[in-house]
């Protein structure tokens, strides 16, 4: 906040997209990127598989365990309620967290299936907002195309297209839509100007919100 004495904070930077969309990479090249330019960054994912919160939802999704809707999203709500307040603290001490998916892959995936958005959205008030998000956009027919699609539960090609249209209902002027149809150089240099522009409004005081 500006204030004399105080550390400037990091950004909170979210990845969004269909599975496939290559998110992981790219936001794994883009933290290596930050921190070759020597400033303080992190990546973080969720869900985080590693809690138990987290490997409850990791047996769901490899179809090890069955759960009803409501309960596995407010699982995954849960998830990211469980790491905020490391978030926050990593944030004040002036880490920027690059996050591969956050609350729009919480309403999108489950409003797929049907479920209430509004309902949806609901446990996720109060979670830190993003300062900035990048869409991955990726056509779902594209990103079946690109193969590897693990075999786990929403990882078929006619769920990702109600996703996408889900997240299509989700954009705020915090998103930036990047066509992940270019090479894959080419995103992530447009993921690197916008991030650094990003933490720079950070450092000069603009607040943490939720
Ligand atoms: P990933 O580890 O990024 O491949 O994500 C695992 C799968 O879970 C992927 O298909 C997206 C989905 N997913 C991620 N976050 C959420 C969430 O909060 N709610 C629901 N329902 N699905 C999610
Ligand atoms: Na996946
Ligand atoms: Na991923």
């Amino acid at each position: 906040n500006g204030k004399k004495g105080d550390k400037s904070r990091g950004a909170l930077v979210v990845l969004e997209g269909l599975d496939r969309s290559g998110k992981s990479s790219q936001s794994r090249r883009l933290v290596s990127y930050l921190e070759g330019l020597g400033i303080s960054a992190e990546l973080w994912r969720f869900p985080d598989r590693n809690t138990s919160v987290g490997q409850t939802i990791s047996s769901y999704l490899s179809n090890k365990s069955q759960l009803d809707d409501h309960t596995i999203h407010l699982l995954f709500s849960a998830n990211r309620w469980e790491k905020r307040s490391s978030m926050e603290d990593k944030l004040k001490a002036g880490t920027t967290l690059i996050v591969d998916r956050y609350s729009y892959s919480g309403v999108a995936f489950s409003s797929a299936k049907g479920l209430n958005i509004e309902w949806c959205k609901a446990p996720e008030i109060g979670l830190l907002a993003p300062d900035l998000v990048f869409y991955l956009d990726l056509p779902p027919e594209k990103a079946a195309e690109r193969g590897g699609y693990g075999g786990e539960r929403y990882e078929h090609l006619d769920f990702q297209r109600k996703v996408a249209e889900k997240y299509h209902l989700l954009r705020d002027d915090s998103w930036k839509i990047i066509d992940a149809c270019l090479p894959i150089e080419d995103v992530q240099k447009q993921l690197r100007d916008l991030a650094l522009d990003c933490i720079t409004t950070c450092q000069s005081g603009k607040p943490i919100s939720q």
